[in-house]
């Protein structure tokens, strides 16, 4: 019999510096663990993050959170079996008892879920990707190289800068991007000097620049200084609700109606080989959402983020107005590994991309990279190839795809 006989979190510190929750569920013979990433520009309706308030990290402690899996999570789902992963789930969604986890803490929740399918894949002797579903292929990667929004010290308003290699193996995507980011370095060293080199949050530079036109033409002098030009093509996060206030979007020193930025992105698509935009317009916006997808289809994939925030139920009103082509699955906005496999198949079923997802507040946990091969998704966004908390997704796959090969 695999149940679990004990559940015990701890409190480490993610990639900002800020308190997070690691989990480790143990059966007789095992053990599994696993730790969240936090976000920051995190939509409304996100899975709630409990934080402990007061004075400690600036009211960011997670001691609360890990109490409660040391207590109450432990004492329920003790004795139960670790292959039941919907039935753990649901038995925490119940004990939590409220529609976001607030009260016991989508991260204290999801530190369990995660951490229970790597103890069940370790019970099976398999890897987690093969627990998970299985091989099918390896996805294409998403990699932000230039960093804006709330993730910067810049003032580009589009948060995501991503360059999206196209080669035959995984292996050589990365190459590609690792070579495309280091002559990035060079290209903007030359323009605007040393202090502009220093990288943001996920690890993409972030020169002084206001207009992501111009980090679309640094990207792509260092794409051509290279030689790869069709080879890469260009994708971005607006994540517009952080630049959305009464109804106007403030960017580049304007302030711009819906129309206005619907024709904006437009506009970028016809200049630029920028072929993935994710949160065009705020998190409620499902209509003008679908108006772009319209109007881009079969050119550009339109993704939701903070507008699908990895829920089956706001998936199904994206999928009646044909709002999105991708949907970016992120486990800790759902909150459970069942509830985000839900979204994950629903998208699919709708023939929908999934973009796996990272948050702007990384551990070096790897989970995601496993999570995306044995959910069959097809891309991943992991941040720039640089960066421990970064950099360890891509690398789990890197090593699968040598091994696969020998
Ligand atoms: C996003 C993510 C990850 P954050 O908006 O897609 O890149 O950022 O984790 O801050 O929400
Ligand atoms: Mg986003």
């Amino acid at each position: 019999m695999s149940s679990i006989n004990l559940i015990r979190s701890f409190q480490i510190l993610d990639s900002r510096g800020n308190p997070t929750i690691m989990t480790l569920v143990r059966t007789d013979n095992n053990v599994g663990v696993a730790s969240v990433p936090s976000g920051a520009s995190t939509g409304s309706h996100e899975a709630f993050e409990l934080r402990d308030k007061g004075r400690n990290f600036h009211g960011l402690g997670v001691n609360k959170a890990v109490k409660n899996v040391n207590t109450v999570i432990n004492n329920k789902l003790k004795g139960m079996n670790v292959f039941e992963q919907e039935k753990i789930d649901y038995a925490m969604k119940e004990l939590d008892g409220t529609k976001n986890k607030k009260r016991l803490g989508a991260n204290a929740i999801l530190s369990v879920s995660m951490a229970c399918a790597r103890c069940a894949a370790n019970e099976k002797g398999v890897q987690l990707f093969e627990y998970l579903g299985g091989f099918h292929g390896f996805p294409t990667p998403l990699l932000n190289v230039i960093n804006g929004g709330k993730h910067a010290g810049n003032s580009i308003a589009i948060q995501e800068c991503m360059i999206i290699p196209d080669a035959k193996s995984f292996n050589d995507e990365i190459r590609i991007a690792s070579e495309v980011y280091h002559e990035l370095k060079g290209v903007i060293l030359k323009k605007y000097g040393k202090t502009a080199v220093n990288v943001g949050d996920e690890g993409g530079f972030a020169p002084p620049v206001n207009d992501v036109e111009e980090a679309f033409r640094l990207v792509l002098k260092a794409v051509d200084n290279l030689g790869y030009g069709k080879k890469v093509s260009l994708g971005i996060d607006a994540a517009s609700t952080e630049f959305y206030k009464k109804g106007k979007y403030d960017i580049n020193g304007k302030k711009l109606g819906k129309a206005e930025l619907l024709d904006y992105y437009k506009s970028l698509v016809k200049k630029y080989p920028l072929i993935s935009i994710e949160d065009p317009f705020y998190e409620d916006d499902f209509k003008t959402t679908a108006l772009l997808n319209k109007e881009l289809r079969g050119k550009v994939q339109v993704v939701g983020d903070d507008l699908l925030v990895t829920s089956a139920e706001r998936l199904h009103k994206s999928i009646g107005l044909k709002a999105c082509s991708a949907l970016l699955l992120k486990i800790n906005q759902a909150g459970t590994i069942t509830e985000a496999n839900k979204a994950c198949r629903t998208a699919q079923k709708a023939g929908m991309n999934v973009v796996v997802s990272h948050r702007s507040g990384e551990t070096c946990d790897d989970f995601i990279s496993d999570l995306c091969l044995g959910w069959h998704c097809n891309q991943i966004k992991a941040g720039a190839p640089c960066r421990g908390e970064r950099v360890s997704k891509y690398n789990r796959l890197l090593i699968l795809e040598q091994m696969m090969k020998k």
